[in-house]
């Protein structure tokens, strides 16, 4: 709750890419800003963060997936979450070219526009790099998305702000989605030429401008 008693925005988060890209190294280092070299591989983690965005109290709830071979395929975590942090090495080209298979499988299966952003982690290891700084930003404009590339051995303030702008971007997304539609202007001339001209016995309507004069039916919206 934030201090004016008003419940913060929550956003649901999961981290998603192959095997050994740095996906806990990364939820870790920006939850504890620490960084320990050695991360259980099978551990499958929901972290539920408290912090403050834009001075908003804020709810992220994390998924740390484990693994390819789980996380490709598990479509619950895919509807669960609202938003998706995509992670490859950069020293790493397989796991770079994975994470197209991974969008298409998340687009396919949430269908709407999909909220993530792309990440090339472990850029101190730059003496190893097989995918550019470039190559990243390339995929990242065609997945209309943001891209950083991070340390997560190293940190910094980019890893803070990947995870708050994503919660930014759902946030937005949610407020959009709660708004009321507006119809089109045409349907509401539509309308009003509905009630103008309802016939007397309140049954169909016609139009006033028939070329023949005869009555002339509407056809409904
Ligand atoms: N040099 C360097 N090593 C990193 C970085 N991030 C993670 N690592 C190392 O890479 C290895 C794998 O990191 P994890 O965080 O376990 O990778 P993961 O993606 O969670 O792997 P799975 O859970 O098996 O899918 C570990 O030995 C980490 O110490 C980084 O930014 N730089
Ligand atoms: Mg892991």
């Amino acid at each position: 709750m934030s201090s004016t008693g008003k419940k913060g925005a929550e956003s649901k988060i999961v981290v998603l890419g192959n095997a050994g890209v740095g996906k806990s190294a990364l939820v870790v280092r920006f939850l504890t800003r620490r960084f320990i070299w050695e991360y259980d591989p099978t551990l499958e983690c929901t972290y539920k963060h408290h912090t403050t965005v834009d001075d908003e109290a804020v709810t992220m709830e994390i998924l740390d997936t484990a693994g390819p071979q789980y996380t490709i395929h598990r479509e619950g975590h895919v509807r669960w979450g609202d938003g998706f942090v995509l992670v490859y090495g950069i020293n790493d080209r397989h796991s770079f070219e994975e994470i197209q298979n991974i969008k298409q499988y998340l687009d396919d299966i949430k269908k709407t526009n999909l909220m993530c952003v792309l990440i090339g982690n472990k850029s101190d290891l730059c003496h190893e790099r097989k995918v550019s700084y470039v190559e990243g930003q390339n995929l990242a404009t065609d997945m209309a998305c943001a891209f950083y590339e991070i340390s997560a051995s190293d940190g910094g303030e980019e890893i803070s702000e990947l995870f708050h702008e994503l919660h930014r971007e759902i946030k937005r997304r949610k407020q959009m989605e709660a708004k009321p539609r507006r119809r089109s202007s045409a349907h509401q001339v539509r309308n009003m030429f509905h009630i103008l001209f309802k016939s007397p016995n309140g049954k169909q309507p016609f139009s006033p401008s028939s070329p023949t004069g005869k009555q002339q039916f509407l056809v409904p919206p």
